[in-house]
C-alpha cells in the first residue's frame, strides 16, 4: 500500500469513564417524556398537512421534479410532509399489487421475495411499516396493517430457509417495537412464535447460533458460502436488544439466556490482534477466515454491543467494555484518510491485507459514534468520538454527490485515482439503504448543524427523481448515471429505515426521544429499559 494510506497518529482514547450506573443502582430521574401515542381519535380535529405547492404527489401521480422539490420546500414541516407522502406512496402501492407478499415489485407490480424469507407470504414490509405507519399518524394504514397481522402473520406454513438474523431484526424487531409503542401485547404473542421457531439454531456446541432455520424439518444450517461452515459476526451478534427485549416481556429468561451464551463465547475468545474477525464456527469456536469490516458480515455487532450498554441504561458495562476495546483497535488498525481530500473512512482486511474500501452499510457508524458521544461522560472522549462521526459523515455525503444522481452507491474506494467513488460496475447500485440518512439523523439531533437536514433533503429529492416509478419506489443498478435503471424491488427496509429516520430527521427532538429510545439495527425502536418510557406512553 502506498505510504500516504498510513494512518496519521488519530486521537488515542481516554480510558472510559467510570460514571455508569452499577447493576441493580437506582437510575436517575429522566426528564418528562413528550411524546405520546396517536390514536385515530386525537387525529380527528387535526387539520391536514398544507398542500404542498404545485405538488402531483398529493394525488400519488407522478414525481415532482428537481426543481419543485428543491425550491418549494425550504420549512421543515413541509420536507415532513413530503415524506409522509412518500411513506403512503410505497405503501399504497405495495397495498395494491403485493399486500401480503414480503416485499413489492414496483416495475412488474407483483409481489417480490427474497430468499432471507424462505418460501411464505409474511408481509415483511407490512411488520417493518408498523411502527412508522404509527410515528407517522398514519392510524387507517396502521390499522390495516395490524388486522393483516393479526389475522395472517404465521411462520408455521413457511418452507425452506429462514434466516434467523433477518427474521429477528425484520419481524420480532418490527413486533416489538410496536408493542412497545401501544402496548398490544397480540404483537408479543407474534413475536413470541416466531421466536420460539428460531430455537434450532442455537442448538450448537457454543451456543454461537447458525445462520438459517427450516421451520418444516425444525433444523438449522449455515451459509455455504461461509468461511467453512462459519457462522457470521453481524448475524450472532445481532439478536441481542430482540432477545433480552422479549424476555424482559414475557418474563422468560429462555431468549436473553441464549444471548448469554454468545456474549460468554465472544467475551473470552482470544481476538486477533484485538479485531473480531466476520467469521465463527459454532462448532469449534474459533475464528474463520480473518476478514474484518464495519460494513458488511461485521457492521450491527458493534452496534447492538453499544446498544445493549444504552438500553440498559448504562448498566450493561460489559458490553461497553468490550465495544470500546473493539472500536480502539479498529481505529488503530483500520481508520484512514485519503490521500487526495483527508477524508476519513474505515477500510476492511482480508488476512494480512488491507482493502481501502468502504461500504454504504458502514456508514451506519455515523450514528453509532454520534450517539456514542451524546452518552460518554468523559468530555474528551466525547468530543473525539462526535469528531469521528463528523468526519465519517462527510465522507458518506461525498460518496453521495460524487454521482450523478446524488445517491450513494454500494461501495466506494479510496486508491491513488479514486475517492469516495465506486469503481467497478458491480459496486455503483443503490436499493434503497438507509445507513447514510441514518447517519446524518443522528448528526442533526445531536449537532443541530442544518448541513445534516439539508443533506437528507437533497438525498429525499433524488430518491423521490431517481427511485419512484409508477408502482412504487425501486432500487437502481446505477448511481453514476441519470438514465436509471430500476432493480424492481421496494425493500421492507425503505418503510422500517429510510422513511422513519427521513420523517424523523424534519421532526422535532420529542418524536421518538433518543435518551427514551434505542433503534435496533431495523430502525425499530425500542424503550430504554428501567426509564419512564413504558409508562409516558400510557
Ligand atoms: C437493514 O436490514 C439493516 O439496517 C441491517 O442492519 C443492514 N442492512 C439493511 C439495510 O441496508
Amino acid at each position: 500500500m502506498p505510504d500516504q494510506f498510513a494512518l496519521p497518529a488519530l486521537h488515542r482514547l481516554q480510558q472510559p469513564d467510570s460514571g455508569h450506573h452499577p447493576l441493580g443502582a437506582e437510575s436517575p430521574r429522566r426528564p418528562e417524556f413528550r411524546w405520546k401515542r396517536t390514536t385515530r381519535e386525537d387525529r380527528k380535529g387535526e387539520s391536514a398537512a398544507p398542500p404542498i405547492p404545485g405538488s402531483a404527489a398529493e394525488n400519488l401521480g407522478s414525481p415532482l421534479n428537481r426543481i419543485d422539490l428543491k425550491s418549494g420546500y425550504d420549512q421543515n414541516s413541509d420536507r415532513r410532509d413530503f415524506i409522509k407522502k412518500m411513506m403512503k406512496f410505497g405503501w399504497e402501492n405495495y397495498k395494491k399489487y403485493a399486500w401480503g407478499s414480503n416485499e413489492l415489485k414496483p416495475i412488474s407490480r407483483t409481489g417480490h421475495s427474497a430468499s432471507i424469507f424462505g418460501n411464505g407470504e409474511t408481509g415483511a414490509s407490512i411488520v417493518d411499516a408498523l411502527d412508522t405507519l404509527h410515528i407517522m399518524g398514519l392510524m387507517d394504514e396502521y390499522e390495516d396493517a395490524r388486522q393483516w397481522i393479526a389475522m395472517n402473520l404465521d411462520f408455521t406454513k413457511t418452507s425452506g430457509d429462514l434466516s434467523v438474523f433477518e427474521t429477528n431484526i425484520r419481524f420480532i424487531g418490527g413486533l416489538l417495537s410496536a408493542y412497545g409503542l401501544t402496548n398490544d401485547t397480540m404483537y408479543v404473542d407474534k413475536a413470541k412464535a416466531i421466536a420460539n421457531l428460531l430455537m434450532p439454531a442455537f442448538e450448537t456446541p457454543t451456543g454461537i447460533p447458525l445462520a438459517l432455520v427450516n421451520v418444516q424439518r425444525k433444523t438449522a444450517s449455515n451459509w455455504n458460502w461461509a468461511s467453512g461452515g462459519a457462522s457470521i459476526l453481524s448475524e450472532f451478534g445481532t439478536l441481542q436488544l430482540e432477545f433480552d427485549y422479549l424476555s424482559n416481556i414475557t418474563k422468560n429468561s429462555i431468549y436473553s439466556d441464549k444471548m448469554a451464551r454468545i456474549r460468554e463465547v465472544l467475551q473470552s475468545i482470544q481476538k486477533v490482534d484485538g479485531l473480531y474477525p466476520n467469521y465463527l464456527n459454532p462448532k469449534t469456536g474459533k475464528w474463520g477466515q480473518h476478514h474484518v469490516s464495519v460494513g458488511a458480515l461485521g457492521d450491527s455487532f458493534y452496534e447492538y454491543l453499544l446498544k445493549s450498554w444504552l438500553i440498559s441504561d448504562h448498566r450493561d458495562v460489559q458490553a461497553k467494555q468490550m465495544y470500546d476495546e473493539a472500536i480502539d483497535a479498529l481505529e488503530k488498525k483500520l481508520l484512514f484518510k485519503s490521500e487526495q481530500n483527508q477524508l476519513w473512512y474505515f477500510a476492511e482486511k482480508k488476512g494480512s491485507r488491507i482493502e481501502h474500501k468502504m461500504d454504504h452499510l458502514a456508514c451506519f457508524v455515523v450514528g453509532m459514534f454520534a450517539i456514542q458521544s451524546k452518552n460518554e461522560k468523559n468530555p474528551e472522549k466525547s468530543k473525539h468520538f462526535l469528531e469521528l462521526a463528523e468526519k465519517i459523515a462527510d465522507t458518506c455525503h461525498e460518496s453521495y454527490i460524487r454521482t450523478e444522481t446524488h445517491i450513494g452507491p454500494e461501495s466506494f474506494r479510496f486508491t491513488r485515482d479514486a475517492e469516495a467513488v465506486a469503481v467497478s460496475n458491480r459496486e455503483k447500485y443503490y436499493i434503497l439503504r438507509p445507513e447514510v440518512v441514518e447517519g446524518w439523523f443522528y448528526m442533526w439531533r445531536i449537532t443541530k448543524n442544518q448541513k445534516y437536514r439539508d443533506w437528507c433533503w437533497d438525498a429525499a429529492v433524488s430518491v423521490e427523481q431517481y427511485c419512484r416509478t409508477d408502482g412504487g419506489y425501486s432500487g437502481i443498478r446505477n448511481v453514476y448515471t441519470k438514465s436509471v435503471s430500476h432493480d424492481d424491488v421496494q425493500q421492507s427496509f425503505l418503510f422500517a429505515e429510510w422513511l422513519k429516520y427521513m420523517y424523523l430527521v424534519f421532526s422535532e427532538d420529542d418524536v421518538v426521544p433518543l435518551d427514551k429510545w434505542v433503534f435496533n439495527t431495523e430502525a425499530h425502536p425500542f424503550p430504554v429499559r428501567f426509564s419512564s418510557a413504558d409508562a409516558s406512553l400510557n
